[in-house]
């Protein structure tokens, strides 16, 4: 039996912030409180750091095909990023061809994870194509772990179900579990105003933030909710940017609907004169949906301090420059449509929302880590440090200078969103069921150290998320 004692630490969770020790026995949390000198194989010195539940990124996407392209992160490259940035298990999602069983996909990104993840991960399926005869399938990948399932209402020529078939998944998640989580934007719309900026020879990466405007983020917000509400049953809205959009989430909560909804932090600190950067480098910030005017930034934040939105992810999609981005020069709708983000999730949330006192320490925790756990039925498991909880544990040092930059980031891309930007805190050590992964800032883990992490269907949902 291998053993692990972090002395000294403050321990910050959801809901508790104290001085703990705290012993990890096979892999799990066995002890906390004052174990001065239990004996220990490994002692690891956690004084005047902070001790936090290891980040959940519910939102990822490694080695995914994207058009005549594949996103530039492995699951091997993806997930030594998102170590070193605290993060010890993600949520990833196998895309559903037309025609096929949604499992088909499922199977193949098994292939592509096994072996690979240096920590812990889960999917959640997507589903692109939904004949009444497949509905059963979703009841089978419940039956594998994979409870949730991304539909698009945008994206009409490739992803998009029409409100029908929304509605005939939510209904089915109503009767038999697992929950709906939804792209919100309106996508015919968006394709109308797209095919009009082409048609006028408006062909750079800014027509991609101006064909998507909020609004149409805010309707196909209100809509899924209202159909959701119809079919009476939970609703999870995925990389939420428009200020719209939280109203409506707001104004649903307020009714007391069990509406949940993320954002990211792109959408929190960057904005859309990005996009606009010289020569063709917006191409870099062309992501779905764009980033916004920066007056939705303040509302974001309010949203996650007030409890309107629960859960920080980085819907994390990395393209090169040099050779991916590219593929759009001359139309921005070539332009594939992601940026990097799982490496510095954590860290940008510690210096932009606590530094800046726009969420305590503990709304940190919940909102990287404990709501994801919560809502995507792995907690206690993940998202919590108590006695039987996986040792996914993060010693933060809050003085730790770090500066973000391609030149020295883990994750497979060549460039940075953020380049430059000197963040004030950092992980010092991780560990992954009680493994170290990183240490002194540095990946120490090794590819396939991760575990499949089979999630509970809805029922088991946490009912304390709704307001
Ligand atoms: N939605 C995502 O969640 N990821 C990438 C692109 C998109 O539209
Ligand atoms: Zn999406
Ligand atoms: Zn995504």
């Amino acid at each position: 039996m291998s053993t692990t004692l972090i002395t000294g630490g403050r321990v910050i969770t959801a809901t508790r912030d104290s001085v703990e020790d705290i012993l990890i026995e096979d892999g799990r949390i066995a002890r906390l409180g004052d174990l001065g000198d239990f004996p220990a194989d490994r002692v690891v010195d956690a004084s005047g750091k902070l001790v936090i539940p290891g980040g959940i990124d519910p939102h990822t996407h490694m080695d995914t095909p994207a058009g005549d392209t594949f996103i530039s992160d492995d699951f091997y490259t993806g997930t030594v990023a998102a170590a070193v940035g605290g993060t010890t298990t993600i949520i990833d999602f196998p895309i559903q061809e037309k025609g096929d069983d949604p499992r088909v996909s499922l199977e193949e990104w098994f292939g592509k994870s096994e072996g690979k993840a240096a920590i812990d991960w889960a999917f959640h399926q997507i589903i692109a194509d939904l004949p009444p005869a497949y509905l059963p399938s979703l009841g089978a990948l419940i039956d594998e772990g994979v409870s949730s399932f991304k539909l698009f209402m945008a994206y009409p020529n490739a992803w998009m179900l029409d409100d029908g078939a929304i509605f005939s998944a939510l209904q089915w998640t109503s009767d038999n579990g697992g929950l709906i989580m939804l792209h919100c934007e309106n996508g015919p719309a968006i394709e109308v105003l797209i095919q009009q900026a082409i048609a006028a020879g408006h062909t750079e990466p800014r027509f991609h933030a101006a064909t998507r405007p909020s609004i149409a983020e805010g309707e196909a917000t209100s809509r899924a909710i209202a159909l959701a509400e119809i079919a009476r049953v939970p609703v999870y809205v995925v990389h939420m940017s428009a200020a719209e959009a939280l109203s409506a989430v707001g104004l649903a909560r307020g009714r007391g609907l069990p509406v949940y909804a993320e954002t990211c932090p792109q959408y929190l600190l960057l904005s859309e004169d990005k996009l606009a950067s010289p020569g063709f480098q917006g191409a870099k910030y062309v992501c779905s949906p764009p980033l916004r005017d920066p007056s939705h930034h303040d509302k974001l934040w309010e949203g996650l301090a007030a409890g309107n939105l629960q859960v920080v992810s980085t819907d994390h999609a990395p393209f090169h420059y040099k050779d991916q981005k590219q593929m759009g020069r001359g139309d921005f709708t070539k332009i594939p449509n992601g940026m990097p983000g799982v490496e510095w999730r954590v860290s940008l949330l510690y210096n932009f929302g606590v530094r800046e006192n726009r969420i305590s320490l503990n709304r940190w925790v919940e909102i990287t880590s404990t709501n994801a756990a919560k809502l995507f039925g792995i907690y206690p498991q993940k998202g919590e440090i108590a006695p039987g909880s996986d040792g996914d544990v993060v010693i933060f040092d809050p003085d730790r200078p770090q500066t973000l930059s391609a030149e020295t980031q883990m994750t497979n891309c060549d460039y940075n969103p953020y380049e430059g930007w000197t963040l004030q805190g950092a992980p010092d050590t991780v560990l992954v069921r009680g493994e170290p992964v990183v240490s002194d800032g540095q990946f120490v883990g090794r590819a396939g150290m991760g575990r499949f992490i089979k999630r509970r269907p809805a029922e088991t949902l946490a009912t304390d998320l709704i307001s």
